[in-house]
């Protein structure tokens, strides 16, 4: 018997222990466990078995790190077929999460006891895969296929009395897992209750409108996923085929799914995840205390900070210039709760506390007790060196100064303190309280413990904290400046804007990049090239339309016009850009694209900058450029991002297009060292990810 499943006499039951930290994931070893435990329970004398997982949770499922390498014996379905086939009774009590395969085990039991911290969840259309060890067959049997509909396609996930109104559990109890468990199953051995196996129960009612509701709300939902759509199929199948057909059928299309590259790419970002936070140099670094926190501005943007800072539960001092400014500050702070509310991210009852947790105030010295201040003023930076000055001046010894800009020199920020080793950038995306990236800006003389802090503290917003060296615009903005360049060099060849927003929506992102600057507000491009003017290469091209939009006062949705028209919620192509583009087309080369080259060009160029950014040393590792893209600018996330896209194309064939695009524009398309090196080599990005991580 392997240690990872313990198998021990309590008097009748037999108790069966998953130990397989750090979430008892069913793992070969773990499989092999309870294989074996259930053939010792059917030979001894016990009356009924009880399984329990150990640690803070009962199973989190299948060993997500197996997928993707050859399958190993015994297989999930049959160790949950071994169970549920036992003659005599078995309890599973379940504590925390039973997630995916945990869930199934469960199901596999005759009985099911939930502590009141359980959870019950099928997450795995999250990573590209439906349910593969009969839980699409078994829980529409035992509950019908209203609640199986509502979690399978959402990966979601129900409490413990959620669980017991649907009848997924027989019984929530107080205490300790083990001990309830027992009790329960002394209780069964007792009545001398019968074996109830799910998989016997009669096949679930077939509902035609729930499935066609299911449908329709997921074809539209799913952008391009194919697993939620499948969820659906395996849970119709339960209820037209015999168990056994139903299991064939469901293990089928996991087998499919397993080999696909949205699979693939679903668990390169559910690993991404959480690999991200794991830098060497934090290794065993304390944060400083954070409870108090100042934001310097009440824009948009220090609004949305404040927010975000108070749904946490931090006290916040936001500083205005004036009182009119403050108070405009408080009330879109009071809007961004309000909905937060009804959106059900903040509690009806924590509104009132939150609220009471903000102070606005116009005076520098009210922020002098803050554990943190976070500027997030006009980005300029004869603006943001008077506000780190006034900082310094003001802020506590051990406080931390961040600021908020999104492609300033945080070195020279930091230059304006006497403690350039509390300075970091903290780069929110808007709106802040709801985009879940976070770019933590580490300068040269940053101190190891203020960025350890800077991550505490995304954690305790909810955020993903990438960790990101210093250049204009950071990992994200950088990047995005240059595949934006590479869509602008498209437009120059005879490419219309609109035909490259569909494109790149339908590759898989939530908008094009018009889409998006119409978004944001096309003045904000324009005063970027206002900046960069100075510096600009003479081989560098120029949008000039963009320029003309702007002066013309497109400036995107909020005029009502941009490259899109916007009327009555609608967006229409705004073809008086056309006669614009066409005189910045005079002299350049017209060859237009079609959706796959449009493509291809806009991912080489992203992929291509994104080398550059790791080869610097601005992204440690390729995994921060996908999880940035993902988190920050809506690169889907079963592509896993960027890098991964590319070592799936392949890099050499990328080089390849690369150096043909060269010819004809040799300033944009030169090939980035690393991808060159790579390719030489014959190695990915993800091998790079791998030799961190050793
Ligand atoms: C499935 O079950 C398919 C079946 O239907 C059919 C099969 C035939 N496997 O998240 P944490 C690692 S699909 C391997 O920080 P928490 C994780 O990488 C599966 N490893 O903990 C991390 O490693 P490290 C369905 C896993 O307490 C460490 O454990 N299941 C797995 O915040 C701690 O993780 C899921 O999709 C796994 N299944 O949250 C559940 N899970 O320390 C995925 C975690 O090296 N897991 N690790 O960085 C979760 O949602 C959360 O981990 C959980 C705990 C809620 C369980």
């Amino acid at each position: 018997m392997t240690e990872i499943v313990r198998y021990e006499r309590q008097g009748t039951i037999a108790v069966v222990t998953i130990a397989n930290p750090p979430v008892n994931a069913l793992g070969q070893a773990v499989r092999q466990g309870l294989w074996e435990a259930f053939d010792r329970f059917a030979g001894d004398d016990a009356a009924v078995a009880l399984i329990v997982g150990e640690g803070k949770l009962f199973i989190g499922g299948a060993d997500i790190s197996e997928f993707g390498k050859p399958p190993l014996e015994p297989f999930l379905p049959d160790v949950c077929t071994h169970i549920e086939s036992s003659r005599k009774p078995v309890v599973a009590a379940v504590h925390g999460p039973a997630l995916g395969g945990g869930c199934e085990i469960a199901l596999g039991a005759h009985y099911r006891l939930a502590t009141k911290d359980a959870r019950f969840g099928f997450p795995e259309v999250k990573l590209g895969l439906v349910p593969g060890a009969g839980g699409s067959q078994r829980m529409p049997r035992l509950t019908g296929v209203a609640p199986a509909l509502a979690m399978m396609p959402a990966g979601g996930s129900i409490s413990a009395q959620e669980a017991l109104e649907i009848g997924l559990v027989d019984r929530v109890a107080d205490g300790d897992v083990r001990t309830a468990g027992l009790a329960f199953a002394r209780e069964i051995a007792e009545k001398g209750a019968p074996v109830r196996r799910v998989s016997e129960l009669p096949n679930p009612q077939f509902d035609e409108g729930a499935f066609a509701e299911a449908r329709a709300v997921w074809k539209k939902k799913a952008r391009g996923e194919i697993a939620p759509l499948k969820a659906i199929d395996v849970v119709e199948a339960s209820t037209r085929l015999p168990f056994a057909e139903g299991m064939a059928e469901e293990r089928r299309c996991f087998l499919d799914l397993l080999d696909t590259p949205q699979r693939a790419g679903l668990i390169h970002a559910f690993f991404n995840d959480r690999k991200v936070a794991k830098l060497p140099d934090l290794e065993g670094v304390a944060p400083r205390t954070l409870a108090h926190v100042g934001v310097i501005g009440g824009g948009t943007m220090g609004a949305g900070i404040a927010t975000s800072c108070l749904l946490a539960g931090l006290s916040v001092t936001l500083l205005e210039r004036d009182d009119a400014a403050a108070d405009k500050a408080r009330s879109t702070i009071s809007a961004n709760l309000a909905a937060a509310v009804k959106r059900g991210k903040l509690a009806e009852s924590r509104l009132e506390p939150a609220l009471a947790a903000l102070a606005t105030v116009t005076d520098y010295a009210a922020l002098g007790a803050a554990d943190l201040a976070i500027e997030a003023v006009f980005e300029d930076m004869a603006v943001k060196k008077e506000v780190f000055t006034s900082l310094d001046a003001v802020m506590k010894p051990g406080a931390i100064l961040a600021t908020n800009t999104s492609y300033l020199d945080v070195n020279e920020i930091a230059g304006a303190t006497a403690r350039p080793g509390d300075v970091i950038g903290l780069h929110f995306f808007s709106p802040a309280h709801v985009m879940k990236l976070l770019e933590v800006v580490v300068a040269d003389s940053t101190a190891a413990d203020v960025t350890a802090t800077a991550f505490a503290l995304a954690r305790r917003l909810g955020k993903v904290a990438v960790r990101s060296g210093v250049c204009d615009g950071f990992i994200g903005n950088r990047i995005l400046s240059t595949y934006r360049g590479a869509a602008d060099r498209m437009i120059l060849e005879g490419t219309s804007p609109w035909d490259i927003d569909t494109a790149i929506r339908d590759f898989g992102l939530p908008m094009g990049p018009f889409e998006m600057g119409d978004l944001a507000g096309l003045d904000i491009n324009y005063m970027t090239r206002q900046r960069k003017a100075a510096t600009r290469d003479p081989r560098d091209i120029v949008p000039t339309w963009g320029d003309e939009m702007y002066h013309k006062g497109w400036l995107g949705r909020k005029t009502g016009r941009g490259y899109y028209t916007y009327q009555d919620g609608k967006a229409s192509p705004n073809k008086d850009v056309e006669p614009l583009l066409e005189e910045a087309r005079k002299g350049h080369r017209q060859r237009p694209l079609g959706p796959d080259e449009i493509v291809r060009r806009y991912m080489a160029a992203m992929v291509n900058e994104a080398a550059r950014v790791v080869e610097e040393g601005i992204a440690r590792r390729p995994l921060d450029v996908d999880v940035t893209l993902l988190y920050g600018y809506g690169f889907p996330r079963w592509r896993g991002g960027p890098m991964l896209w590319a070592d799936t194309q392949g890099l050499a064939g990328l080089l390849d297009d690369i150096r043909s695009w060269e010819t004809d524009d040799p300033y944009f398309w030169q090939p980035a060292p690393l991808l060159v090196r790579l390719v030489e080599e014959g190695r990915t990005f993800s091998d790079l990810n791998r030799e961190d991580a050793q």
